[in-house]
């Protein structure tokens, strides 16, 4: 954690007492499959408290509102520790955040509370096989029939596709409307008739994933999230405010990799001293610092300006997650230099933070989609 003044003694406090927590609890060495280690993340997590930043204290949270200043240092001590931690914990958040900004009263008390406590695991079901980066394309269907709505379509990408009780799900309401006025956003039990997880898939850095299929899933009016044709707006609202977690979960991870590299700079001898007395060393080491000191500067910026200024953050985020998710990559790549073939060694520290870091480049909107925003409001203002 950077000494900034963007935090409160509150963010200072969390930080110190999850970081113990980690050192006891998060370990990235796992055996086993990856329901059950997230599954059980969850659960402990829900038991240790951690959970309670991703709801509104009104629901059984933490803190009055969602503070992404603290969900950011979550994230960031997480990532340091374990990537499957950190994201057992961000699906909670994203999965349930559109509840939280816009579920009436007897929706957020339904599910926040099981949120927060790890009871229920959550998904956020946006992506479709033909509409990725292009999230107002989507094509999954949900007729008005009688008191619910219908979905027919296929969603996938989706985190937590298998192990989640509940999906936030964006779906085509407004037939007639192509884009991304016709989109609304439904709260969808995992055992609803009608949903079916279809494949199970499998990346780099593995974690439960998934592609759903709706097949005639009936979902009552009172689960939509907000007015129908909201839907569009809801997603990207909530992804303002998790994209910049994800690029504090690339400082973190980008952390490690320098922790790790110093050290092993520090013992490896060669050439008659050590890997770090050598000055292209030493200029690797510096790269990477100023790299990381860069993005946490403007990850903590935005969440500072989102909790503190009130204003809209979109390209402050967008800005945060490009630089923070690139620059930890290149950070990331040095440090696989630096250990040499220990580097691309399974079971490295290195080698799973390589791993892990690459989907953040893609995930809740891609750099070139960061790029697009970003150029958005430079040319809109
Ligand atoms: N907050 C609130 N409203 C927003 C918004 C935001 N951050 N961004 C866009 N909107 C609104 C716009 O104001 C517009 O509404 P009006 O027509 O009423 O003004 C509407 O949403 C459509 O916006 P826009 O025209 O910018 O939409 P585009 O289809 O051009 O797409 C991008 C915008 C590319 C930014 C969007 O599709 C995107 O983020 N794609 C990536 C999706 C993603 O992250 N997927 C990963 C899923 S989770 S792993």
């Amino acid at each position: 954690m950077l000494e900034l003044p963007f935090f409160d003694d509150i963010h200072r406090d969390l930080v110190r007492d999850l970081t113990a927590w980690c050192a006891e609890h998060v370990h990235g060495d796992h055996d086993g499959d990856v329901d059950t280690i997230c599954r059980d993340y969850v659960r402990r997590m829900g038991a240790a408290g951690w959970l309670r930043y991703v709801v509104p204290s009104e629901y059984g949270g933490a803190l009055d509102a969602l503070d992404s200043r603290a969900l950011c240092l979550i994230r960031e001590t997480l990532a340091y520790h374990d990537g499957l931690a950190d994201f057992a914990f961000a699906m909670q958040g994203l999965g349930s955040g559109a509840i939280t900004l816009h579920g009436t009263p007897e929706i957020k008390a339904a599910y926040l509370p099981k949120v927060a406590s790890g009871e229920w695991i959550a998904a956020f079901a946006l992506s479709e096989p033909d509409s990725g980066s292009d999230a107002a394309a989507l094509t999954t269907a949900a007729r008005l029939d009688g008191g619910a709505y219908v979905l027919d379509g296929c969603k996938t990408w989706i985190s937590n596709g298998g192990i989640a009780d509940f999906y936030t799900v964006f779906a085509r309401s407004e037939l007639d409307i192509p884009g991304a006025k016709g989109i609304s956003a439904f709260i969808v039990l995992a055992d609803a008739p009608g949903l079916h997880i279809v494949e199970r898939i499998e990346v780099i850095a593995p974690h439960p994933l998934a592609t759903l299929h709706f097949e005639g899933c009936r979902v009552p009016i009172s689960q939509r999230l907000g007015d129908a044709g909201m839907g569009f707006k809801i997603a990207m609202q909530t992804l303002d405010i998790f994209r910049a977690s994800v690029a504090a979960a690339a400082v973190g991870m980008a952390r490690r990799a320098l922790d790790a590299a110093v050290m092993r700079a520090k013992s490896r001898r060669m050439f008659g001293e050590t890997l770090a007395d050598l000055q292209m060393t030493q200029a690797a080491l510096a790269d990477m610092s100023a790299q990381i000191d860069a993005s946490a500067l403007l990850t903590y910026r935005a969440a500072w300006l989102r909790d503190v200024a009130r204003v809209s953050t979109t390209r402050e985020v967008a800005i945060a997650k490009l630089t923070a998710t690139e620059n930890a990559q290149r950070v990331i790549d040095a440090a696989v230099q630096l250990f040499g073939g220990l580097g691309v060694k399974r079971g490295e520290i290195v080698e799973r933070l390589y791993r892990e870091i690459r989907a953040l480049r893609i995930y809740e909107g891609a750099s070139e989609v960061q790029k697009l925003i970003i150029a958005r409001s430079l040319l809109k203002g």
